[in-house]
């Protein structure tokens, strides 16, 4: 039997839905959404394994001109993504008119690989707005084929999915054919935290902030975690705490919730917060984080 495998990487402006596509199409929460930018720092692999297929979907983080050192590496993992992809999803939403990055545009209307431009957030658009937007993407991007969905809503994925089967090249598979991500078990309990953090606090506090999980210990009916809230400032860590301790009570309360649905299991989680002054810039603390690569 014939067996095909590849890369098909997500990529586009902040905010567009890509990490709410790649959840909808391996069927699991891999990648955390918020309406904030910059929700999605790293290249999250999703894998959809079949009989004779295995896709390996990349979120990445949306594209942006880097301000400080973090960033960069950000834009780092939207640069591997154009390089190892089998295929191209460039998702646009509703409304849009330009990637924000004239170089990563070029090199979507000159790829030598499929792309797939998918329209998303068609639920909030009427019939004649869509026609206009398929038209205005069909100019700008004449080398892709373009796919009015709504990620949000499962509208319409199936068919990228089945478009994606049949452009998917020969190839036998890359990772176990149970595997469904490239990501360590202390990845999701970070990005769950993250998740909270970005949902709770305002302005600079999640952009400041790093989550690093010193401990996972699995037991036979409960998960026991420790991790580490790390802020820029010793004014961001009284923040991050809250009066009493109730803010940080929330993300903890929260965070378990969330987790005992991913791992199907019992969390036992503590929390910390340090100061780790300036990880944004640190080129050591960003290739701790797992930043560069
Ligand atoms: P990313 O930054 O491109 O990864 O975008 P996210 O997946 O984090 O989504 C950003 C925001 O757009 C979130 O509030 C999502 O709920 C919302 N969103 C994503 N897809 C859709 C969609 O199809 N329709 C609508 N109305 N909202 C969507
Ligand atoms: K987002
Ligand atoms: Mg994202």
């Amino acid at each position: 039997m014939s067996h095909k495998a590849g890369y098909v990487n997500i990529i586009g402006n902040p905010n567009v839905g890509k990490s709410t596509l790649m959840n909808a199409l391996v069927g699991e929460r891999l990648s955390i959404i918020t309406s904030k930018a910059q929700t999605t720092r790293h290249r999250i692999l999703g894998i959809v394994n079949g009989d004779d297929f295995q896709v390996l979907f990349s979120d990445t983080p949306g594209i942006i001109k880097p301000a400080y050192d973090l960033q960069s590496s950000m834009m780092d993992f939207v640069k591997s993504a154009f390089e190892d992809a089998d295929i191209l999803i460039y998702m646009v939403e509703i409304g849009e008119k330009e990637l924000k990055d004239e170089a990563f545009f070029n090199k979507i209307i000159h790829s030598k690989i499929p792309v797939l431009l998918l329209l998303n957030k068609i639920d909030k658009s009427n019939q004649e707005q869509l026609e206009e937007q398929v038209a205005l993407w069909k100019e700008k991007v004449p080398n892709a084929e373009i796919f009015p969905i709504s990620a949000l809503e499962n509208f319409n994925v199936q068919a990228v999915f089945d478009r994606i089967l049949e452009l998917l090249p020969e190839s036998p598979a890359f990772y176990p054919k149970d595997a469904l991500t490239d990501k360590p078990e202390r990845f999701f309990v970070n990005e769950t935290i993250r998740e909270k953090i970005l949902l709770h606090y305002e302005k600079e506090i999640p952009y400041a902030v790093e989550i690093e999980t010193e401990e996972f210990i699995e037991e036979e009916d409960i998960i026991r975690i420790r991790a580490v809230i790390m802020v820029e400032r010793d004014t961001q860590k009284g923040i991050i705490i809250g009066h009493k301790g109730a803010a940080i009570k929330r993300v903890g309360v929260e965070a378990r919730q969330d987790l005992e649905k991913f791992f199907g299991k019992q969390i036992h989680i503590e929390m910390f917060v340090k100061v780790n002054k300036d990880w944004r810039n640190n080129a050591y603390q960003l290739r701790r984080f797992g930043y560069n690569q």
